[in-house]
C-alpha cells in the first residue's frame, strides 16, 4: 500500500520509535513488576503530546488523523502494552463522546486537559451484568431538578483508578433502554458520590489498571448530559460509534505487538543453535516465520484501508471497524504463539519478553467487544436491509 506521509508525522513517528527504544522499552520489565509507569515518562508522554493525538488541534491537541494515529499506536505497541493503554483512554474512548457527539461548551471545557494529559478520561460502560449485552446496563440516572443523580456500579475500567473524569452510560428511561433509554454524562471525580472501587487484578498488562468505579447518589450537572439536552437517551448510540473507531486503533496495536513477536522470533531463531545450526535453518521454523510475516501483512493492509476509510467517512465504518478488530486480534494470538514455540523453552521464562506479549494479547480478543460481538456485528451488517 502506498502510504505518503507528511514531514511533521514522519519526524513525529521517528521521535515515538526513539522513544519506545530508548525509554519505554529498558523499563518495561521493571513497570511488569512494579505494576506503575513512572510518574516522569508519563511526563514525558506528555511533552510529546501523546495524549492529545486525535483530540482536534482546536483543543489542543495534535489534530492526527486515525491513521496517522494507528501508525502511532504501532509504534507504541512494541513495548509493554500498558505504556499505550495509559494515553489511549484520552485518545479514545475517553473523548471521543465529547468529540463526536459533545456541545462546543463541552469540547472547549475538557478536551484542553485531556489532549495535555494534565486530565485522564476513562470510558464507564461495563457493568457486571452487561458486558457483551450493554443495553442491559443498570446504572440509573434519575433528574432531579438541575441536575441528574445517578446510581450503580461499573467494572473493568481502563484507567478507572486514575482517571480525572468519566464518560458514563446510565438508564434515564428503562422502557427504551438502547432505543432512546440510554445516556452518556461527563462525570469527573469530585463529583459527589462518585468512587473508585475494588483495582482488578488481571492475567496481563501490568502497569495499567482497571478498576470499579461506582455512583452513589453521584450528583451530575445538567449541562453535562454529552450533547445537551438534545442527546438525553441517545447515549447507547454515543457509545457505538465510539468503539466503531476505538476497534481500529485496537487492530493497529495487535498490527504492532505482532511485528514486535516477527522481529524477535527472526533474531531468536538466527542465534539460537541447536543440532550443530541456527533454528533459522530449519524449514519448520522458517514456515512459522513466514506464516506471522504473511499473516502481519495481510492485517496491515485492512488495518490502513479501514482507518483511510473512516478518516474519509467519518461514522460510518461499523462493519470494517469489526472486521479490522477480530482479523488483528486473532491473528496476533496466533502470532504470539507461533513466536512462543520458536523461542521453545525461552519464551516460556519471565526473561524474555514474549510471554509478556503473549499474555497482553490475550486481552485484545476480549475488550471493546470479544471477537464473537464483532462476528455479530459484522453478520448484521451483511444481513441488514
Ligand atoms: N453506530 C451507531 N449506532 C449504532 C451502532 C453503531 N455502530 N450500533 C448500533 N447502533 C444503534 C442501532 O442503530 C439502534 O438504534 P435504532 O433502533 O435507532 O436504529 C441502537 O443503537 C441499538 O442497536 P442494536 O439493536 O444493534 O443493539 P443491541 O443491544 O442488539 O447490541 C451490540 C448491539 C451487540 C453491537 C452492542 O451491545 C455491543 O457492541 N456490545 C459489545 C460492547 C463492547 O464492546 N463492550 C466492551 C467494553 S467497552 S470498552
Amino acid at each position: 500500500m502506498d502510504i505518503e506521509l507528511s514531514e511533521d508525522m514522519k519526524i513525529m513517528l521517528d521521535t515515538i520509535k526513539r522513544f519506545v527504544q530508548r525509554e519505554l522499552e529498558p523499563i518495561s520489565r521493571q513497570v511488569e513488576e512494579e505494576d506503575k509507569i513512572p510518574e516522569e515518562i508519563v511526563q514525558k508522554m506528555r511533552e510529546l503530546g501523546l495524549f492529545g493525538l486525535a483530540i482536534p488541534q482546536e483543543y489542543g491537541g495534535l489534530g492526527l488523523s486515525l491513521f496517522e494515529e494507528c501508525l502511532i499506536y504501532e509504534e507504541l505497541s512494541k513495548t509493554n502494552a500498558c505504556f499505550r493503554a495509559r494515553i489511549a483512554t484520552n485518545n479514545g474512548i475517553g473523548s471521543q463522546g465529547i468529540i463526536i457527539d459533545g456541545t462546543e461548551e463541552q469540547r472547549r471545557k475538557y478536551l484542553p486537559k485531556l489532549a495535555s494529559g494534565e486530565w485522564t478520561a476513562c470510558f464507564a460502560l461495563t457493568e457486571p451484568e452487561a458486558g457483551s449485552d450493554a443495553a442491559n446496563i443498570k446504572t440509573r440516572a434519575e433528574l432531579q431538578g438541575d441536575h441528574w443523580v445517578l446510581n450503580g456500579k461499573k467494572h473493568f475500567i481502563t484507567n478507572g483508578d486514575i482517571a480525572d473524569m468519566a464518560t458514563v452510560f446510565a438508564v434515564t428511561d428503562p422502557q427504551k433502554r438502547a432505543r432512546g433509554g440510554i445516556t452518556a454524562f461527563i462525570v469527573e471525580k469530585n463529583f459527589p458520590g462518585y468512587r473508585v472501587g475494588t483495582i482488578e487484578k488481571k492475567m496481563g498488562h501490568r502497569g495499567s489498571h482497571t478498576a470499579e468505579l461506582i455512583f452513589d447518589n453521584c450528583i451530575v450537572p445538567k449541562e453535562n448530559v454529552i450533547g445537551g439536552i438534545r442527546m438525553v437517551g441517545q447515549g447507547f448510540k454515543t457509545a457505538m460509534k465510539v468503539l466503531d473507531r476505538g476497534r481500529i486503533a485496537i487492530g493497529a496495536s495487535a498490527v504492532g505487538a505482532a511485528q514486535k513477536l516477527l522481529e524477535l522470533s527472526v533474531d531468536y531463531a538466527k542465534q539460537r543453535v541447536q543440532f550443530g545450526r541456527p533454528i533459522a535453518n530449519f524449514q519448520a521454523i522458517q514456515f512459522m516465520l513466514a506464516d506471522m510475516a504473511t499473516q502481519i501483512y495481510a492485517a496491515r493492509q485492512i488495518l490502513y484501508h479501514a482507518a483511510r476509510l473512516r478518516d474519509k467517512m467519518g461514522t460510518s465504518v461499523t462493519k470494517e471497524a469489526s472486521m479490522v478488530k477480530l482479523f488483528c486480534t486473532e491473528m496476533v494470538s496466533r502470532v504470539a504463539d507461533m513466536a512462543l514455540q520458536i523461542h521453545g523453552g525461552m519464551g516460556y521464562m519471565k526473561d524474555y519478553p514474549i510471554e509478556r506479549f503473549y499474555r497482553d494479547v490475550r486481552l485484545m480478543r476480549i475488550y471493546e467487544g470479544t471477537s464473537e460481538i464483532q462476528r455479530l456485528v459484522i453478520a448484521r451488517e451483511l444481513l441488514k436491509d
